[in-house]
């Protein structure tokens, strides 16, 4: 995929790697010396942990994450039990912290296609989704998981971007009278939230991944701070500031339609981009002046 990126491990319960983990949460508290000296079960040990890296986001966290530029890309494998993001505040106040070292952050919920065998367990999945979206407030992206693993592609297209009323129909079918109020609630929250939208990820197909990395970046900018860098060095580079003002010097009109180019250009890049805009205005305003 032409990128480097970095894999930060923050479920203490994982045990086997497939890639180079950069930073580890097993580094910092091991579930099994808490469970053993706290006697607690596997998920009351998850959450102490958890709560023990956010008592060292200042410290430890600062400290590993210091090491990356401004461009690298770090994937936080979280733990997936759901209390995580239901019950307490700890990746909320993660996710927080990242955002005050100026990380664009985005989450990315993978539902378990596996998992996806009829309507309720897909509105569950939603359920559990519109949690996390809620209780993290980033930018979020769905996505329907290990598709390699499913042998009728049909039985889920209905579940990648279905129709709420459809839906509705499917649900109430397989429920008891009762609860048609019930579901159309919930059908209605999750069209509300626009939760009703998974992209296919299948590991095998690079075009599935591409598409998948696609909606990513859009949602965290990635690659647009190094757009606007390259413009700004392709410039540098071929010498355009200085190529403008022999231009300007040697006829008005070119540079003056050369300036509204430019302007035009400026007006089209975001805020966040600043210092470019600066930089060529400054280059255009000096080479008016010049000329
Ligand atoms: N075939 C296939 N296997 C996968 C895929 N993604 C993960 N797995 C495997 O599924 C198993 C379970 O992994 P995950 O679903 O990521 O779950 P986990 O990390 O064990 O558990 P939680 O993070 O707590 O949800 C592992 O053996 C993975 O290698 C996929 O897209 N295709
Ligand atoms: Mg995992």
């Amino acid at each position: 995929m032409r990128r480097t990126i970095h894999v930060v491990n923050l479920d203490p319960a994982a045990e086997h790697f497939d890639y180079p983990v950069a930073v580890d949460i097993r580094e910092l508290i091991s579930l099994d010396d808490v469970m053993e000296e706290l006697e607690l079960g596997p998920n009351g040990g998850l959450i102490y942990c958890m709560e023990h890296l956010e008592d060292n986001l200042d410290d430890w966290l600062t400290e590993e994450l210091d090491n990356y530029l401004d461009d690298d890309y770090l994937v936080f494998d979280c733990p997936g039990q759901i209390e995580l993001f239901s019950h307490v505040p700890v990746l909320k106040n993660f996710v927080e912290h990242l955002k005050r070292k100026n990380f664009n952050v985005c989450a990315v919920y993978l539902l378990d296609s596996q998992f996806v065998t009829d309507v309720t367990k897909f509105i569950s999945g939603c359920m559990a989704s519109l949690s996390a979206m809620v209780q993290l407030e980033v930018p979020h992206v769905n996505i329907l998981s290990k598709m390699d693993l499913v042998k009728n592609k049909r039985d889920l297209e209905d579940y990648l971007n279905p129709e709420p009323r459809a839906l509705l129909s499917e649900l109430n079918l397989c429920m008891a009278p009762q609860f048609e109020k019930l579901n159309k609630a919930l059908i209605d929250l999750v069209d509300e939230y626009s939760m009703v939208s998974f992209i296919p990820l299948d590991l095998r197909k690079e075009s599935s991944i591409q598409y998948v990395l696609a909606q990513i970046d859009n949602s965290i900018q990635y690659g647009e701070d190094a757009d606007v860098k390259d413009v700004a060095n392709g410039l540098n580079k071929m010498g355009m500031c200085s190529d403008l003002a022999v231009c300007a010097q040697t006829s008005p009109t070119f540079a003056f339609l050369l300036y509204c180019c430019v302007l035009c250009m400026l007006v089209t890049m975001v805020e966040e981009h600043n210092h470019v805009k600066y930089c060529l205005s400054s280059a255009i305003i000096l080479t008016i002046l010049k000329h």
